[in-house]
């Protein structure tokens, strides 16, 4: 099983998109595993957007991330990381596919509602960066067998 972290950025409280973007993952059968609201601090965004520093658009990006509140999920699943990414679509949402949140629900490169971690690596490292061990759990769904075959699960 995969882990993948998903921020839900100030844009999404602001709109009070939050309960339906969150249902499009549980709908999916991501399980969550970890959930939280907070304020990111500007070093945090300098570590998560650590790729995008030098571009000329990174002041307005902080300043977008670290204005507003946001929150933080971790969701686990098979191939969650590719699935996280996939509900996601693009990052310009103008180009997002219809029926991803991006191309659902945002008009936008910038404020494009959601970050999903785009590799096992990268997630492992984003969801130590928002939450506490203590902060994540370890919980059996009871409809589990509904949602994968025993041989997906090996
Ligand atoms: P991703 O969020 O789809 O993984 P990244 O290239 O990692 O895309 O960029 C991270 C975030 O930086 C984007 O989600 C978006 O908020 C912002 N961003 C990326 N490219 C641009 C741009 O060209 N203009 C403004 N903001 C951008
Ligand atoms: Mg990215």
């Amino acid at each position: 099983m995969e882990r993948t972290l998903v921020l839900f950025k100030p844009d999404v409280l602001q709109r009070g998109l939050l309960g339906r973007i969150i249902a499009r993952f549980e709908k999916k059968g991501l399980k969550i595993v970890g959930l939280k609201m907070l304020r990111m601090s500007p070093a945090t965004a300098k570590e998560h957007y650590a790729h995008l520093t030098a571009k000329p658009f990174y002041p307005g990006l902080e300043k977008f991330m670290t204005h507003h509140p946001i929150v933080a999920m971790a969701v686990e699943g098979v191939e969650a990381v590719e699935v996280g990414r996939k509900l996601a679509g693009v990052t310009n949402s103008r180009k997002a596919e219809a029926g991803t949140i991006r191309g659902d629900f945002s008009m936008s490169t910038s404020r494009n509602v959601i970050h999903a971690a785009d590799s096992l690596e990268a997630a492992q490292k984003e969801i130590a960066r928002f939450f506490r061990k203590e902060e994540l759990f370890d919980y059996a769904l009871v409809l589990h067998e509904y949602f994968y075959a025993e041989d997906e699960l090996k």
